[in-house]
């Protein structure tokens, strides 16, 4: 297999914490492309000799969509100017409002994309490819309303198998994650609640809700989860990033879930900006020495780049748990 040569800067020698900023902070600014508004809550894979990506991209008029990209070394990425025009695939309905926040993985033998999908509200959409060229629409995964559509990158006991956070069709003040499994990708059902809120007095960053981010990964401890938790405050929500580990053979099975976050919005490009206080991570990628590289959309306008060291990362959850 060919060696992944992830972005990656070194550990700043002055600093204690698990995950650490790239330097090139944002990565993404707001107008990288003509049209934009802001690139954010957006999605990478290994991809030929480099990595593609699928990004959010609002332009002018605030309308939500989704453009491929591609990029050599995962910073400086190109990205197409014009949103992803979607074919049919195991179905003849792709109707969509709007398109925010992919999640991109492979698994067999294509690259699925899911996202926050506008049909009669908030749902999840699904698309495969196998070029980042020519996209294919499934049917939605569930019925409204739902956003944070993250799949497992392997079947689980012969089934495709997904995270999601039931919502409403506002800026929904509740949730928690569930998984759903599916034989073929149309079908969704045997619904399980996976991981909850934490109570106020517990972990208060993550007692208004919490949603999947990046694609899980997987260790001999479990699988790896980064996602997303809120506080409401008196200036309204503050998203920060979480991590969790998920039992390999029943994932809705939750082994820890961190108590102190990750990562939260601290830099002046998370606390301000469309929407300030918000790191959303949506991608992580990972190599065989086990390091990882989060993408990360901050203040709902650009894009940021995390990293980190999958063991100790561990280890922080286990010392840090609920
Ligand atoms: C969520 C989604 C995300 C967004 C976040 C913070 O509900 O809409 O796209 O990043 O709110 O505004």
């Amino acid at each position: 297999m060919q060696k992944i040569n992830i972005p990656w800067e070194d550990k700043p020698k002055n600093t204690t914490d698990v995950i650490w900023r790239c330097s090139k902070n944002p990565i993404i600014d707001r107008n990288h492309i003509p049209s934009s508004n802001s690139i954010f809550n957006s999605a990478v894979v290994p991809f030929n000799d480099g990595f593609a990506g699928v990004f959010r991209c609002d332009n002018k008029a605030i309308q939500m969509n989704i453009h491929a990209g591609f990029s050599k070394d995962g910073i400086n990425w190109d990205i197409e100017h014009e949103p992803i025009v979607m074919q049919e695939g195991n179905t003849t309905m792709i109707a969509s409002d709007y398109k925010y926040d992919p999640r991109v993985v492979f698994i067999e033998d294509r690259y699925w994309i899911t996202w926050c999908n506008g049909y009669h509200g908030p749902t999840i959409g699904i698309a495969y490819t196998f070029d980042f060229k020519s996209f294919h629409q499934c049917e939605n995964a569930f019925l409204p309303f739902n956003r944070n559509g993250v799949l497992f990158p392997e079947k689980i006991k012969d089934r495709y198998c997904m995270l999601s956070r039931p919502s409403d069709n506002g800026h929904t003040a509740f949730g928690d994650i569930f998984i759903s499994y599916s034989p073929d990708m149309k079908y969704w059902g045997e619904h399980r609640h996976a991981l909850g809120t934490s109570p106020f007095e517990d972990s208060a960053w993550q007692s208004l809700k919490v949603g999947a981010g990046p694609i899980p990964i997987k260790t001999e401890e479990g699988w790896l989860m980064f996602y997303h938790g809120v506080i409401q405050t008196c200036s309204g929500y503050r998203y920060s990033m979480g991590v969790a580990l998920m039992d390999l053979d029943e994932p809705q099975k939750v082994l820890y879930q961190s108590k102190s976050y990750l990562l939260a919005p601290t830099e002046s490009y998370e606390m301000t900006g469309d929407v300030p206080n918000v790191i959303f991570p949506c991608a992580a990628l990972h190599d065989d020495d086990g390091k990882v590289a989060i993408y990360y959309g901050a203040a709902d306008t650009v894009t940021g780049l995390a990293f980190g060291y999958i063991d100790e990362i561990i280890t922080f959850l286990k010392e840090n748990s609920l």
